[in-house]
């Protein structure tokens, strides 16, 4: 028996499914979790010692790479002053105001301790803030666990949501309707029938949670336009996005400002963090500055801002992001020229540093589309990787994310694998 194996054993006797988050029990490649004791750079290594090229990167959060010494300087330097204080500290305010400065439609930012309390709280904020209920949002974005946005596609484009998961009731599901990302003219005719109703609009402006699908140009525009002509907020969901694809996140990116953005993930440089920020105006109606009511006993952290101010100060080193752009777009053609050699039918999409493989022939818009891939195919290749010492995210609909700790070597190495693992998925 391994370590791992007994870990895995042990961990289904204390924790639902063995995992504190499903995705993590890797049943969707059909095979075992890794039990991680370290991480370095760009590597993790298990408890039996295996050494992982890792493409997960805690789902996007470790920009740095593991360990990066400035960044554990910082969270051990924090750590020896104490770990939580339930007052405010300067490093909130530092780590607040790196954020507004670096992103224009924030004016004010509050800090939370996941991504999905920075969704919760947004449309809380803005069904507070217009007066109405109907939240829009799209079908493959996910924002977390937040019972109004764990709701699926009704029976029609235009039909209410129904809920996604048990435990969300139909009256809350009835306030959500979802709508085929990209889809302008899905948008277009919700807002003509149900615009005097809608209190925001919710997307990922890059979706990371089907694969990584970039928006068809125009798209964010029109969410903009639509949700500005009809006095509905527009929320940009950039726990992934923020900080990761360019210093001023993907509204940077695109040239499209919405009211209100959520972060996650690299804010804290891994340790538990989100935020949800915007408009002076909306802002300073969340409580104690207005009526809209939202707390957290760790909010604003001092060893989750020590992380997240040492992560953005590596972020903003120059040519930080042009080195991940570069080892992206290295890594998309490595791929693409492995999927040709091999034969397969599949498509590499990518934005800056996070991209994803799919198993289907078409690129990926929607979906529906992400759906298609075969999925079987994509567990075979994960299977053949981790075989390989490559660690890929253990689902086709995540994203593969680089960080400043991966280099060319690494890339080529990861191409040469791929190359041999599509071949063996082709073989069966
Ligand atoms: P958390 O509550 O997990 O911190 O963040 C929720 C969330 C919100 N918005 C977006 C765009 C997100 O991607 C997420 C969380 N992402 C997933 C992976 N794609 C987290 C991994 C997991 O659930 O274990």
């Amino acid at each position: 028996m391994t370590r791992s194996s007994i870990l895995w054993e042990t961990a289904q006797r204390y924790l639902p499914g063995g995992v504190n988050s499903p995705v993590r029990a890797f049943r969707a490649v059909a095979d075992d979790p890794l039990f991680i004791v370290r991480g370095e750079g760009a590597y993790l290594i298990d408890a039996d010692g295996q050494r992982y090229l890792d493409f997960i990167c805690s789902w996007g959060a470790l920009f740095a790479g593991h360990a990066h010494p400035h960044v554990v300087a910082r969270i051990t330097e924090a750590a020896q002053n104490g770990t939580s204080f339930g007052l405010p500290t300067p490093q909130e305010v530092e780590l607040a105001r790196t954020i507004v400065e670096a992103v224009p439609s924030v004016e004010l930012v509050r800090f939370v301790n996941s991504g999905t309390e920075a969704t919760m709280s947004a449309i809380r904020l803005a069904r507070a803030v217009t007066g109405r209920s109907l939240i829009l949002k799209f079908a493959g974005c996910y924002h977390g666990h937040v019972d109004a946005l764990l709701v699926a596609a009704g029976s029609g484009i235009l039909t209410f949501g129904i809920p996604g998961t048990p435990g969300v009731t139909s009256g809350t599901a009835r306030e959500t309707l979802v709508l085929p990302y990209n889809d302008v003219a899905a948008a277009e005719e919700a807002f003509a029938r149900y615009g005097e109703q809608i209190a925001a609009v919710i997307v990922e402006p890059v979706a990371g949670n089907m694969g990584v699908v970039p928006p068809v140009p125009g798209f964010l525009q029109r969410l903009r336009d639509l949700t500005k002509g009809s006095g509905a907020l527009l929320i940009f969901d950039e726990v992934i996005t923020g900080f990761r694809i360019g210093w001023n996140g993907a509204q940077g990116k695109y040239g499209v400002e919405p009211d209100l953005t959520c972060f996650g993930k690299v804010i804290g440089g891994g340790l538990p963090v989100g935020a949800y920020g915007g408009r002076r105006d909306l802002m300073a109606q969340v409580a104690p500055s207005g009526p809209v009511y939202q707390a957290g006993t760790l909010s604003g952290n001092p060893l989750t801002m020590a992380a997240g101010l040492a992560t953005l100060e590596l972020a903003r080193q120059p040519g930080a992001y042009e080195r991940l752009e570069e080892l992206g777009a290295r890594l998309e053609r490595g791929l693409r020229e492995a999927v040709r050699l091999a034969g397969v039918p599949a498509v590499v999409q990518r934005v800056g540093s996070m991209l994803t493989l799919f198993f289907t022939e078409a690129p990926v818009t929607n979906a529906r589309q992400a759906e298609a891939a075969d999925t079987a195919r994509f567990a075979a290749f994960h299977r053949a990787m981790r075989k390989r010492g490559i660690l890929l995210p253990p689902s086709q609909f995540e994203a593969w994310f680089l960080s400043l700790a991966h280099e060319e070597a690494d890339v080529d190495r990861t191409v040469a694998a791929a190359g041999e693992a599509l071949r063996e998925v082709v073989r069966g």
